[in-house]
């Protein structure tokens, strides 16, 4: 028999409500309905005059239960649970620990007074999720705050601090130690003592309005939330609701919040929330024991192998990082202490820990005997087979039995990496993406043979380093720099046959990308990648049309930002498109016979997405991701795919899928080869089914 969630107890006068729902007390259902029956046991207990509400495990409640959104409402509702907690006539305590958001605070709200543990964090992040508070946190919080402060919580979604919130005057107290049932029958007593009684948020005068500051607000989170809808609502209804009797004001948050609810926003938030989570769940990999990673070594000290040096030293690791010389090394160790100084001056890191760091933790060497005691081992040297080879043939004869070797390529064959090593299984590709110590994506390449508890191992150390790590599997470019290559072929085409880079940056910018893909070919270098484009030439399709005019702004040493130029100038203080790029491009289009045609934004993007769809359901149906969440998951953490967009694959089921295939095959009666159909997508389209149901095959 599974435990109730919720349980009523008594302790002399104090009724004790408490709340135990792992992982993270979300309100689901059972907990409402739990919550019903206890506050009407307490109110009936004649012998309980304060009830102290509190919640079991690692933290208080964290929000409603996302997994239910999408599914008809059940009663009993969250607000009005709520509303019986804060009619109650007697007094209710509430004491929080670990983080009270969303529901949760909204449910604290309700109660007559709020007790605050150490480390306690509270915030209302639904706007991150596509909603806006739905249980009174609009109409109660700003009557605690004030207007400001409570607007600028619910549209930032941060969490505040116990300090902060004790000031804020949404805690009225803190107290010291863990255990909240123990806190709460100290404050409890208290309170009786002083025979407090019942104190109601709802009674409480509405917060004023300050019209400039309002108008500031508006234009920031506009600016900030482009294309999202749900800032500006969470605005409106607080705004609104504050010249409105209490219960207006709960009427008229309660319809915006089941509005979002069914807004295909809220449905792409949701899944980007749950697929970050599920995208470390692999089935392979469960009940695998990963080895001990404490010590790791990173092989380059360049902007990649030094981003990847502070990023493990951050997370607390021990790095070695080897150059192939004194004076590389030297460079390499100044490029990280620069970069820890830059957490120092952001206030990520204090003066001490980076001294410390420093000191104790990071050591720079040319001798790869230096890496023998190392547990993981990164190469991010110059992508180049031979080069790569030579480096794993060393680590071969240095690095101890059990080390787990990894390389950071972004495009080769790893399995060729390994091969040269006595130890292949022990062998992956962790690619990092650059700055690494701030890119969030890792991408653990599995070769064919790695060892479970080496790919184990990388999804452990992804964690420690705070990565959301997508496992994918072997082919030029893994999942996501082979998606980009198939979008900028998209996107080359729709230049050559007619369109001009700056329409399709700014098209791919409406979209939500926050780059054009030319705008990110100048910010990475036209230079990346033009060794392996040339030497892919020779192997190509002859029916595979390849843009040339990259190859002339190369040879002209216009790579881009670096060097000032680029598809655009950088010589003031916005880029601005380079007026030579449209005469070169429209040589080549002379050269090709083409005549140009106007392309609207909307054709642009159907061609554009259409690309990524098609190649994400390739990257699919030949197994290099496992799953459509784990494409979503890598674009929106690598690629800048706009979050509220839900990743591609949630995006292509949102449009659906026959409709996708029926443009795809409209292309393809201009260019067939580059048009063709994936199998996955036209297989599903023809069973009327979608991506999601490979998220959730059971
Ligand atoms: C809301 O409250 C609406 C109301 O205003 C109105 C209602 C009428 N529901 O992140 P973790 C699961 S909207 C269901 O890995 P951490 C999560 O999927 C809600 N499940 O841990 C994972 O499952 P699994 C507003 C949830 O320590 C496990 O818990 N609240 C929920 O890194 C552990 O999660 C939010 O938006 C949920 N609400 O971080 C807060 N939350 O083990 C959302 C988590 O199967 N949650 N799970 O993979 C968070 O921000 C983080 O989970 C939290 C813990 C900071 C709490």
């Amino acid at each position: 028999m599974t435990q109730a969630p919720v349980t009523y107890a008594r302790q002399g006068e104090i009724a004790l409500i408490c709340i135990d729902n792992p992982p993270v007390n979300a309100i689901g259902h059972p907990v409402r309905a739990g919550l019903v029956v206890a506050l009407d046991q307490f109110a009936a207990d004649p012998a309980a005059r304060l009830g102290v509400l509190y919640c079991a495990g690692r933290s208080f409640i964290a929000g409603a239960d996302i997994r239910e959104f999408g599914a008809p409402p059940r009663a009993p509702f969250l607000p009005d649970v709520i509303a019986q907690l804060e009619a109650l006539d007697k007094p209710v305590l509430a004491v929080l620990h670990g983080t009270a958001l969303g529901g949760g605070l909204e449910l604290a709200l309700g109660a007559h007074y709020r007790l605050g543990l150490p480390g306690v964090k509270l915030g209302l992040p639904e706007t991150t999720l596509g909603i806006i508070p739905g249980a009174g946190g609009t109409q109660r919080l700003p009557r605690l705050t004030g207007l400001h402060p409570a607007l600028e919580i619910m549209t930032s979604a941060r969490q505040v601090a116990a300090d902060e919130a004790l000031a804020l005057g949404i805690l009225d107290a803190l107290a010291p130690g863990t255990d909240p049932r123990a806190a709460g029958l100290e404050m409890g007593g208290r309170l009786l003592a002083q025979d407090a009684g019942p104190r109601r948020v709802s009674a409480m005068p509405a917060p004023e309005i300050d019209p400039e500051a309002l108008r500031n607000l508006r234009a920031s989170v506009a600016a900030r939330f482009k294309g999202q809808i749900a800032q500006m609502t969470a605005i409106d209804v607080t705004v609104s609701g504050a010249g409105l009797p209490f219960a207006d004001g709960i009427h008229l948050e309660r319809a915006a919040f089941l509005r979002l609810v069914d807004s295909p926003q809220r449905a792409a938030l949701v899944h980007a929330f749950l697929a970050e989570r599920k995208v470390a769940h692999l089935p392979d990999l469960q009940g695998v024991s990963p080895r001990a990673v404490e010590q790791i070594g990173v092989i380059g000290g360049g902007r990649m192998g030094s981003g990847i040096a502070v990023a493990a030293l951050l997370a607390g690791l021990d790095v070695t990082l080897l150059e192939r010389d004194t004076a590389s090394a030297a460079a390499a160790q100044a490029s990280v202490a620069q970069t820890l100084e830059d957490s120092v001056r952001r206030g990520k890191l204090t003066g001490d820990a980076r001294a410390r760091i420093l000191s104790d933790q990071f050591r720079t060497t040319n001798d790869y005997a230096a890496l023998s005691d190392c547990d993981l081992v990164i190469e991010a040297v110059f992508e180049d087979m031979d080069t790569k080879r030579a480096v794993f043939t060393q680590l071969d004869q240095h690095c101890k039995p059990g080390a787990v070797l990894a390389t950071n390529t972004s495009y080769l064959d790893i399995a060729q990496i390994a091969a040269v090593t006595r130890r292949p299984a022990d062998v992956l590709g962790l690619h990092f993406f650059s700055p690494a110590h701030v890119m969030r994506l890792l991408e653990i390449v599995v070769p064919e043979g790695a060892a479970p508890d080496a790919v184990a191992t990388g999804f452990v150390l992804g964690k420690r380093l705070r990565k959301v790590s997508v496992r994918a599997g072997v082919c030029d470019g893994f999942i996501g720099n082979r998606i980009l290559q198939a979008c900028r072929a998209a996107a080359d085409h729709i230049v050559l046959m007619g369109a001009n880079p700056y329409e399709v940056d700014r098209a791919i910018t409406d979209f939500g990308f926050p780059m054009g893909p030319y705008a990110v070919q100048d910010l990475a270098g036209l230079d990346i990648g033009f060794f392996t484009r040339q030497r892919k030439a020779a192997t190509r399709d002859p029916r595979e049309v390849v843009a040339r005019w990259g190859d002339v702004l190369h040879a002209r040493g216009w790579l881009g930002r670096k060097t000032g130029q680029g598809y655009y100038l950088y010589d003031g203080p916005k880029p601005r498109p380079n007026p030579e790029v449209e005469a070169i491009i429209a040589r080549e289009r002379a050269a090709r016979r083409i005549s140009p045609r106007d392309f609207a934004p909307d054709e642009i993007i159907a061609r554009y997405m259409a690309a990524l769809v098609n190649e994400a359901a390739r990257v699919v149906g030949e197994g290099i991701a496992m799953r459509p969440l784990d494409v979503d998951v890598t674009l929106l953490h690598g690629y800048g795919f706009p979050r509220w967009r839900g990743g591609p694959l949630h995006w292509a089921d949102a449009q659906g899928l026959p409709v996708l295939l029926h443009q795809i095959s409209g292309f393809a009666r201009e260019d067939a080869y580059f048009w063709q159909p994936a199998p996955l997508l036209a297989d599903l389209a023809a069973r009327g089914t979608s991506f999601a149901s490979l998220n959730d095959p059971g």
